[in-house]
């Protein structure tokens, strides 16, 4: 076992056991990854730059397809069925989980891929609510559940693209792309920063001395509660602002830091901070790949250090558990640099480390941080990843 995941051929034993008890063996098996982001935190839906790398934690989904409009779906995660008629998915949010799977299926159904009703059972590694983008692999996996048995050929683009407007539609966050996008694009051995504006990538080969160890909090982040919903508002507001100073600005994405402090008294304070945050931000991410395919992993490590206390103190969504998780990074073994990741408010850090000091590294973390707190995190040392793939890989699965 790594980090706590079985592997992959004990998960797709226990996957085919569990499908052949329900529903028979007639079955593919297809997963998708959560996700660490190393940099540029909440850009992605100001048009920005982002930075993730698929970890090797994933939603696994066994499928086949039926002959009538049904879906049926079981994660043995909740030990929960559901069974719902693909001629009824409309309705608001239900905070369940079958609410991803509701809504994958509509929105594919409403961009006009008929599709067939299924036998589903899902068994997720990802931790839940940690930060690390469960949901997103949960809507990539299904998409590829429902569609590949089915015989309906989905650009990996226009995927993921769906899999965020299910998330938009009907879950209630209005989260970017990025983690959609990683989910499906992800390449083992590399991160991928994305142009969230073009939706153009560049794969960043991660050097194999290097480790992203992600600390988890284990303080849960709650993203689609409203917090992050008013952060999108407030950069909106922002741009609205500063419209009236720079016309044809769609995006923070569109604005430097000069054209930014020159109209600072055009916005009330907290608007300010949120901007500035995001603008700083797209900067230092464009200076993160030049400092990872440069060999510079100080480099790198100093934006991650800046790119926290930004997000901590101009964009106010990090919590007392992250900040010391940081703390206590900068003084452990083989440390280059750590920052919160994914949405905030809890879940977890990630951190640029030594390959040779990870298991140190892990080792001081866990005892200075439950020292401090009375909490055990749970600690992932982890490589970039492979994003959706069927089960055994399928190459022509990617277009
Ligand atoms: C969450 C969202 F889902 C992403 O789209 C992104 O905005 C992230 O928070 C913050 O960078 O993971």
């Amino acid at each position: 076992m790594i980090n706590g995941v079985l592997p992959p051929e004990s998960t797709g034993n226990l996957l085919r056991a569990r499908f052949g008890e329900m529903f028979g063996t007639d079955m593919r098996i297809f997963r998708a990854p959560g996700r660490v982001n190393l940099i540029g935190e909440h850009t992605d839906y100001n048009d920005g730059f982002v930075m993730p790398a698929a970890i090797g934690f994933y939603t696994w989904i066994a499928a086949a397809k039926r002959e009538d409009r049904i879906l049926e779906a079981y994660s043995d995660h909740f030990e929960e069925k559901i069974t719902f008629s693909l001629d009824a998915l409309d309705g608001p949010p239900r905070k369940h989980w079958s609410d991803f799977i509701r809504g994958v299926a509509a929105t594919f159904e409403g961009a006009g891929h008929k599709l067939a009703g299924a036998n589903l059972v899902i068994h997720t590694e990802v931790p839940l609510g940690a930060g690390l983008s469960s949901s997103a692999s949960l809507e990539v996996a299904t998409a590829l559940a429902l569609t590949v048995p089915a015989g309906i050929a989905v650009p990996r683009l226009e995927l993921a693209k769906l899999c965020q407007a299910a998330e938009n539609q009907y879950v209630g966050a209005r989260c970017g792309i990025m983690d959609q996008f990683i989910a499906s694009f992800g390449v083992s051995g590399s991160a991928l920063m994305l142009d969230c504006r073009s939706l153009e990538y560049q794969l960043i080969p991660v050097p194999r001395d290097l480790r992203l160890v992600v600390c988890n909090s284990m303080v849960r982040h709650e993203h689609a509660s409203g917090e992050y919903n008013r952060r999108r508002a407030d950069c909106e507001a922002g741009v609205k602002l500063l419209a009236q100073h720079l016309p044809g600005i769609r995006a923070l994405r569109d604005v430097g830091i000069a054209d930014l402090d020159k109209y600072k008294d055009a916005l009330p304070e907290t608007i300010y901070r949120r901007c500035r945050h995001v603008v700083s931000e797209n900067q230092r991410v464009l200076d993160a790949a030049k400092a990872l395919e440069s060999g510079d992993p100080d480099g790198f490590g100093r934006l991650m250090y800046a790119s926290h206390a930004s997000l901590r103190d101009d964009y106010e969504v990090s919590c007392k558990e992250l900040d010391l998780l940081v703390e206590l990074a900068s003084s452990s073994p083989g440390i280059y640099g750590a920052r919160m990741t994914g949405g905030g408010f809890g879940g977890c850090t990630v951190n640029l480390v030594r390959a040779e000091h990870a298991a140190a590294f892990e080792a001081q973390m866990a005892r200075t941080y439950q020292q401090a707190t009375g909490i055990a995190p749970n600690i992932y040392v982890c490589e970039p990843a492979q994003g959706a793939e069927a089960w055994p890989a399928e190459r022509s699965l990617r277009s």
